[in-house]
Formats: structure tokens, sequence, C-alpha cells
């Protein structure tokens, strides 16, 4: 059970967006398990002085998602949700979380901003005017002390969920970073020492028994 004066926060997301990664960057502690209010599902949970943290198994892309509906359905009116999106995928995870979460209060964070492309901050600004959302884009591999300053000031002013607006599915801007294979300078020499790599230890015999098969020739 929370202390009086600690908040409970939920954290919500599809499955391996980072959703313990994160809360374990933020809090560093280690978590205990038990089932959130008489649901179904088993959650870990971390204490800190002013918070509960609640982390949730993610939803299954494309599932039944009543379980993680009935556990929202246990926050009360002033208890907050963090929306874990994968920025890889936010368009998308955003459309299928946002309607479950309609009417609670909370906040977005967006991992995985480490695999997208330089310069895309301009769809997040865009976003958090049309949503009335604060959304942190993170990496949480690797969370910064200032992404972690802008997360819990957040959580001091959590905005409603809106009942309407969804991102468009795809945003073109918002695009992953290219792999160094597609690097337009270095890209076809990456991917010819990549081949080489590849076929050399399968050269390699053919060479040893070759040299064999003309030097035996050679003798008779
Ligand atoms: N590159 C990168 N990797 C991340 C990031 N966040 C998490 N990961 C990695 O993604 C994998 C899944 O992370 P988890 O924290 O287990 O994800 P989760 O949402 O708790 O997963 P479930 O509880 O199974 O739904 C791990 O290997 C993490 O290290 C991120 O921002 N960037
Ligand atoms: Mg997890």
């Amino acid at each position: 059970m929370p202390r009086t004066t600690q908040r409970t926060i939920l954290l919500l997301g599809k499955e391996s967006t980072g959703k313990s990664q994160l809360i374990s960057a933020l809090i560093g502690q280690t978590a205990y398990s038990a089932n959130f209010r008489g649901s179904t599902v088993t959650c870990e949970t971390y204490e800190t002085k002013d918070y509960q943290f609640i982390d949730t198994p993610g939803l299954l892309y494309r599932s039944d998602s009543q379980t993680s509906k009935d556990t929202i359905a246990q926050l009360e009116e002033n208890e907050t949700v963090i929306l874990v999106v994968k920025a890889t995928h936010a368009a998308e995870d955003l459309r299928e979380l946002l309607p479950l979460v309609a009417g609670k209060q909370g906040i977005v964070v967006m991992t995985f901003w480490d695999k997208i492309k330089a310069g895309t901050d301009l769809v997040i600004e865009n976003w958090q005017e049309a949503s009335g959302l604060k959304i942190i884009p993170v990496n949480a591999r690797n969370l910064r002390e200032k992404n972690r300053e802008d997360i819990f000031t957040a959580l001091k002013t959590p905005s409603p969920f809106p009942q309407h607006w969804l991102p468009r599915e795809t945003h073109p801007s918002l695009e992953p970073a290219p792999t160094w294979l597609e690097n337009r300078q270095w890209g076809w020499l990456c991917a010819i020492a990549l081949l080489l790599t590849r076929l050399l230890p399968l050269s390699l015999p053919c060479l040893f028994f070759s040299k064999k098969y003309w030097s035996g020739l050679t003798v008779s």
C-alpha cells in the first residue's frame, strides 16, 4: 500500500518499449512484484519517498487489451500514467494506447530516441502542441540528468490524455536513424567489407584445397 504522502504512477506501454529500463534508470532501485489492486496483472512496484511506481507488463502488439483496461480502471483520479512509447513506432503506439487512457492524466516518455534521425524534434513539438501532453524523448539505456529532471518536473503537473487527438498513422519526419550500411558516403564500402568478411571463411578452404590440387597435378 502506498503511504498517504506517496503518489501512484503507472507505467504503461507496449512490450519491450523500455518501461523497466526507464524506471530503473529513473530511480535505480529493486522492485517487488504484486498484483495491482486486485487486478489480474502482476506488476513490479518501486517505492520512493514521494512516489510509488507501478511497472506493468507490456501490452502485446495487436492483442486483447482488456487486462490493461482493468488495470487502468483501478487508477484513482489524482493518479498518473507514464505512457511509454517507442520513438520508432511512436504514432502507431500512441494511436493504440491513447484511447485506453483517455480521461486519465499523465505524460508521455518516448524511448529509443537514440534510434531516430537527428533533427526530428519538430514532430514532438507539433504533437505536444496538438495533444496538450508533455512528451519527453529519451534514450532509456543512457538516461541523462536533464531527462530525469524533465520527467519529474512533468510528473508534478500531468495533463489529461486527450479524448479525441491521435497522431497521423505514419509521420514521415520521425524516421529511424540510417544504419551505417545506408550511409551515403561510406555505405557501399561497408557493404563490400561486410561481404568480404563473410566470403573469407568460405574462400580460405577453397584456396587451400585448390592449391593442393594444383600442386598434386604438377607433381604427377
Ligand atoms: N537503444 C535503446 N534500447 C533501449 C531503450 N530502452 C530500452 N531499451 C532496450 O530494450 C530492451 C527492452 O527493454 P525493457 O525495459 O525490458 O522493456 P519493457 O517495456 O519493460 O519490456 P516488457 O516488460 O517485456 O514489456 C532492453 O534490451 C533495453 O535495454 C532505449 O531508449 N534505447
Ligand atoms: Mg518490463
